[in-house]
């Protein structure tokens, strides 16, 4: 991904960012040794820990591929380092790629230099205010099943925030033995399945073949309601991945934040998983009116087609989208989602 935006840059542009970041590495230059390359894998307010990687321009799975497992004993070398950052920079998250100094006497890091993200997620925190949790996330797994019974409205919500974040979703119906012969779900992941969306039915203790297919050199986050089964897939994919957790978070001495702060795990076919309570907290929170429409993807032939600009889209004569909904070429329960998200977003601007 990181190769990708780098390509859309013109030589002229790519010099002037390596430049300006050189620039900021000989300023803050600790002199405390080599520039280090590296990745966020643990963040806890502001302490970090970065996992060094080999090169700036290897992706974060082709830069895991080549590590020893960090939680397996017998690893001699030391490849992880607390770290803490320069205050110049943004906040740091988990998923992070950036550039690093160690102090070989006290083992503490300095992050000098962040590279370009190809996407952020955010949360709102205790004050409504957004705050980064994870970045450089390229799939969203949002995952539904039969228990807990699940609500189609809460899938839309997770939708436009995917597409808020500009990250592709992959839709998952768990839970496969608990649905019928005929179950009204089945019919729900095809529609999404029809309306261009990637979806996939399995059960945790099956075949995950496909899932880790789609998986495969991403770094991912799971997303969905408490109790879908989203820490048993994730345990299937990662044995251990508590575990692996844990000993990570106690190694950097932050182990008695460990259920709050966010954590990047190897995934064993490549890739990365990454979790935090926070994360599956994404998605549930006021949306904007604007972010609502283009996370209805259907929708867009529509939109601006009614006869009155200010149409509400509930039945006013002239309306494109009420037409097409009885017409069938939108699923009527889309426009109810549509309708239902819009109205709260206004109503939340109105209250705040
Ligand atoms: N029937 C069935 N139950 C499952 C499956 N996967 C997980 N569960 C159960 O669903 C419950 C919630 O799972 P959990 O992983 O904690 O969900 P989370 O809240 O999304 O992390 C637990 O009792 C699991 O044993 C599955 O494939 N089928
Ligand atoms: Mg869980
Ligand atoms: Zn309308």
């Amino acid at each position: 991904m990181a190769l990708i935006r780098k390509r859309r840059l013109t030589n002229q542009q790519t010099r002037r960012i390596e430049a300006q970041q050189t620039r900021r590495i000989d300023e803050e230059d600790t002199g405390d040794g080599e520039l280090r390359e590296g990745l966020i894998i643990v963040h806890y307010g502001r302490q970090l820990l970065v996992q060094q990687i080999d090169s700036e321009s290897e992706t974060t799975a082709e830069a895991l591929a080549k590590l020893t497992d960090p939680t397996q004993t017998g690893s001699t070398e030391k490849t992880i380092w607390r770290c803490h950052t320069r205050t110049n920079l943004p906040m740091l998250v988990t998923g992070d790629r950036v550039r690093f100094q160690v102090n070989e006497n006290t083992e503490l890091g300095v992050i000098t230099a962040l590279h370009p993200r190809t996407s952020l997620l955010t949360r709102p925190d205790r004050y409504h205010k957004v705050k980064p949790v994870a970045a450089n996330v390229d799939l969203i797994v949002v995952v539904f099943a039969a228990l807990p019974i699940p609500s189609p409205l809460l899938i839309d919500r997770y939708l436009v925030a995917c597409h808020q974040a500009g990250i592709p979703a992959l839709l998952v119906l768990g839970k496969s033995d608990l649905l019928t012969e005929d179950d009204e779900l089945k019919t729900l992941l095809a529609e999404y399945h029809g309306l261009g969306y990637d979806t996939l039915t399995l059960q945790t203790d099956g075949d995950l073949s496909d899932l880790i297919a789609k998986l495969t050199d991403k770094t991912v986050v799971f997303v969905g309601q408490s109790g879908v089964g989203k820490s048993s897939l994730i345990n299937a994919l990662i044995p251990d991945a508590n575990l692996k957790v844990n000993i990570i978070s106690e190694n950097s001495a932050l182990g008695q934040h460990t259920t709050t702060t966010t954590t990047l795990l190897p995934l064993p076919n490549g890739g990365a998983l990454i979790d935090s309570p926070g994360i599956r907290e994404f998605g549930v929170w006021h949306l904007t009116v604007d972010a609502i429409r283009q996370g209805f993807i259907e929708m867009y032939p529509y939109y601006g087609m009614c006869r009155f600009r200010n149409c509400l889209h509930k039945n006013e004569p002239g309306c494109a989208l009420s037409a097409a909904a009885a017409e069938g070429k939108v699923l009527p329960r889309r426009l109810a989602s549509l309708n239902r998200l819009e109205d709260e977003a206004r109503e939340a601007d109105k209250t705040s």
